[in-house]
């Protein structure tokens, strides 16, 4: 009989071979009903996932009953976007039973690894953010945190991207078309939510008056929970997902009378709420929708989480309950997007549960944290107090109360009669269209601030909230992002993972400071030739991939040399594209030049309305052909954009890179979390004194890591002085001629000034994000990289300590260190 692999815990279930294969095959008869003559894949996918479900959901309950007996403090994640992925691979990773179902599946003739190619990815995210997210459940599971993930069952998630002749088309994500396997929805805790209407004073008994909000909407939240499986642990928690819904399904009276149109309009309008997922550059268009997207999410969570509560230690009768509220209940706000949880926390306890205002704030302060995710002014979120009234006339009263307390106590205490300071601190931004800053009502709020590296936390005190900071000095704080090692290394780098599994003795994957064993091997040859192996397999696995879906054919003898995340001119996809354009004009003028095969491999999605995303895209595509079909560079530059980035495909790049570029302006790029996936695999970072690119070069030392250009301070001093980027135009010649390339039609054949928008917004756009004062010194960088891979010993001995060195960016220290500063958590293991 085979069983788990591991050997370090008993974990529950031990299945055999034989007990997988006749779970899979029940599934197939019963569940799929399996037919002869179609594509067998898909249905084998869903019968092996349904397998595994079973499993997870009786782990499930068994971890509920745990968490209920034991009473332990739970965290409530509230976070807008999930980036998840594919979910197969890494559950049957997470319960180590992912040997024996490859073995029991080969016995019926497939194999696992292409099963897994066969599920949608959950991609409710659009980014960063949303993968954090994801990185954090798989973390607080495996530490056997009691917590919850509360997000928007979108319907549909982030758009599916493709190229037609170098252009961005987006096309609606699909993920459940024909239903997930891992989701079950639970109708039984439904909620109903209120919107619009006004509020009126009633007068009550004892001569006082209370608000009361008549609602003019009512909307139904159903919860679809997503289990949540903790890595070689007994926890499974689970991620709750809201559906909007109609209360009634259609009107009856409308249906009668033949309307049949008409009659299904309520549940037309209702379902749009959760529809979509939006992409992170809305500005103006939708915002009502967003606004009402946010607040019924929030909404479903916080009575889901008194319910909770109600449910474990009686209903709340008296504030004696609602102390062991504070004790029992965390929640954390990623990012400004749930704010108003906040004031809908007010409204229950005071509303519906006759708290006194003191009483129901003392509460929410304690209750809240909040996490700050980016210093970029567009990104901070207002919303129009018009709106505010117009949705949810009551959420605005108390808002306004907030604010009044907050200005009249605290502001006054320490800038008395300070009218402009009252004005830049007010949760009401005055002037035309006056507007409500969500970020402010977080920071008044929140017990803890934090962001998500040193220098972004050293940030978000010094610009963003400097005043706040004066006021609470030990409010705004610190905790550096990290990634989950199961997935971004175990399961997507089963080669790396199988050297380290004989390498190093324990479980790395539950433990990653244990990879620094490996620095005592760096300079082994025998392991270096290992470590690089396994390295050039990855490679040609990816030539495959590039083969397949862009027809590019590259050697796996180059550089793989990748910039993977969304398309932002702050993240300088731009820069690295004006480098390619240098090189190859060099290459042309000397073609016998003594640089390395390189492969600029990109992924990035841009926001389907942020223009000038696209025309980089566009850019980089057209630039691509040219380079990749001029047979005078005898192949020493190829440039590839991989259609459609998500975390699948992310999964196959980066155990495949060498170079990991990060080269946002220093300041813009809050932490960076592809930075530490990239490194970990093996890849060595060119990148800026940027986000979290600071702490991995502390960990791996400067001289494992090529970093280049401006400070913080740096680009401080530029702004202040003028930034010109016509100096740098004027007196590099290099960048004149790559500029001035991109006005003929040499990459656009027939068609000069298609490339414009790229020479415009680095001369008469301003260049913004100092692309051109960074060149140069991005530049040599790569002049130093090149030169340090032709040695082939050292640059071997550079992956390898990076790969060691990454153990801080595990997403599992993130969480200790939320739990010790943040949410006070206590594990809640089996015994
Ligand atoms: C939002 C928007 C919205 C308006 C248009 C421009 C724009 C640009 C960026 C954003 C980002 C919002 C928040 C976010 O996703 N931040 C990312 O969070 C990651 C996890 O903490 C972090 O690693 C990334 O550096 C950070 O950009």
């Amino acid at each position: 009989m085979i069983t788990n692999t591991k050997t370090t815990e008993t974990i529950t279930p031990n299945l055999s071979v034989a007990e997988i294969s006749q779970r899979i095959k029940h599934h197939l008869q019963f569940t799929q009903s399996e037919q002869n003559g179609c594509d067998k894949k898909p249905a084998y996918w869903r019968a092996t996932s349904l397998a595994l479900n079973d499993v997870i959901v009786d782990k499930l309950q068994r971890t509920k009953l745990r968490q209920q007996q034991s009473e332990v403090k739970s965290v409530n994640y509230l976070s807008l976007e999930y980036l998840m992925g594919r979910l197969l691979s890494n559950n049957l990773h997470n319960l180590d039973l992912y040997t024996p179902t490859q073995i029991a599946l080969k016995n019926m003739g497939f194999e696992l690894a292409d099963l897994c190619e066969q599920g949608a990815d959950l991609a409710l995210g659009n980014g960063g953010l949303g993968r954090l997210a994801a990185c954090f459940l798989d973390s607080l599971a495996t530490l056997d945190y009691n917590a919850m993930g509360y997000g928007v069952h979108y319907q549909h998630g982030l758009f599916k991207q493709s190229f037609v002749d170098g252009k961005q088309i987006e096309q609606p994500d699909m993920w459940r078309e024909f239903g997930s396997p891992w989701e079950v929805c639970r109708p039984q805790s439904s909620q109903k939510i209120a919107l619009y209407g006004y509020v009126e004073d009633v007068a009550q008994t004892d001569g006082t008056t209370k608000p009361v909000w008549h609602a003019g909407k009512m909307l139904q939240g159903v919860p679809w929970d997503v289990p949540i499986v903790g890595y070689n642990c007994e926890t499974v928690n689970t991620l709750r997902l809201w559906e909007c819904r109609a209360e009634e399904a259609f009107d009856w009276e409308l249906l009668n009378r033949g309307d049949y149109l008409q009659a299904h309009q309520q549940q037309v309008a209702a379902e749009v709420v959760s529809k979509v997922l939006y992409p992170n550059d809305e500005h103006e268009a939708g915002k009502e929708l967003r606004f009402i997207q946010q607040y019924f999410f929030c909404a479903c969570s916080v009575q889901d989480i008194i319910a909770r509560f109600e449910n474990q230690y009686g209903a709340i009768a008296d504030s004696n309950n609602w102390s062991t509220f504070c004790d029992k209940v965390a929640i954390q706000l990623n990012d400004t997007h749930p704010t108003i949880a906040i004031v809908e926390l007010m409204r229950t306890l005071m509303d519906d549960h006759n708290l006194e205002w003191d009483s129901a704030w003392a509460i929410c302060q304690k209750v809240f944290a909040y996490t700050n995710h980016t210093l970029l002014p567009e990104a901070l979120e207002k919303w129009s107090v018009a709106l505010f009234q117009r949705v949810l006339p009551r959420h605005l009263n108390i808002l306004y109360r907030i604010n009044d307390a907050f200005l009249n106590n605290d502001v006054e205490s320490l800038w008395p009669n300070n009218n402009d300071m009252r004005a830049r601190l007010s949760l009401i931004e005055e002037g035309n269209e006056p507007k409500v800053r969500m970020a402010h009502l977080c920071v008044i709020t929140a017990h803890k601030v934090n962001g998500v590296a040193q220098i972004h936390s050293d940030l978000v005190k010094q610009d963003l909230f400097p005043e706040f900071n004066q006021l609470w000095p030990t409010k705004l704080t610190n905790v550096t992002n990290g990634i989950t090692p199961r997935r971004w290394l175990k399961a997507c780098n089963p080669l790396l993972a199988n050297l380290l599994d004989k390498t190093i003795e324990g479980d790395w994957a539950k433990n990653l400071n244990m990879l620094s064993e490996l620095t005592t091997l760096a300079e082994n040859s025998k392991f270096q030739a290992e470590f690089m192996t396994i390295k050039q397999q990855n490679k040609i696995a990816l030539t495959k991939e590039i083969k397949a879906l862009t027809g590019i054919t590259v050697s796996p003898d180059a550089i793989f040399d990748v910039q993977i995340k969304r398309l932002h001119e702050y993240k300088r996809q731009h820069l690295n594209l004006l480098h390619i354009i240098s090189l190859y004009r060099q290459l042309l003028e000397n073609p016998e030049l003594d640089i390395q095969p390189r492969v600029f491999i990109f992924g990035a999605k841009a926001a389907p309305s942020y223009q000038l995303a696209k025309e980089i895209i566009y850019a980089t595509n057209k630039i691509a052909e040219k380079i990749n079909n001029d047979e005078r560079i005898q192949d020493k530059l190829k440039v590839v954009f991989l259609p459609n980035y998500r975390v699948s495909l992310a999964e196959k790049i980066i155990p495949a890179a060498d170079v990991s570029e990060q080269i946002s302006t220093a300041g813009k790029e809050a932490s960076g979390t592809g930075n530490m996936k990239l490194a970990l695999n093996g890849a060595v970072t060119i990148g800026t004194l940027d986000g979290a690119n600071i702490e991995i070069a502390e960990e791996v030392g400067d001289e494992n890591i090529f970093i280049f250009g401006l400070t913080v301070d740096e680009v401080k001093t530029l702004d202040t002085n003028g930034y010109n980027p016509y100096h740098y135009y004027e007196n590099n010649a290099e960048i004149r001629a790559c500029l001035d390339w991109l006005d003929t039609d040499y990459f656009t054949p027939g068609k000069p000034g298609e490339l414009s928008a790229i020479k415009d917004c680095f001369l008469t756009g301003g260049d913004p994000y100092k692309v051109l004062a960074d060149f140069q010194s991005y530049a040599d960088a790569h002049k130093a990289l090149d030169k340090a891979y032709k040695n082939q010993q050292q640059w071997a001995k550079m992956a390898i300590l990076n790969t060691a060195l990454m153990g801080k960016f595990n997403s599992d220290r993130s969480i200790e260190d939320y739990v010790e500063n943040i949410w006070h958590l206590t594990p809640c293991k089996s015994s």
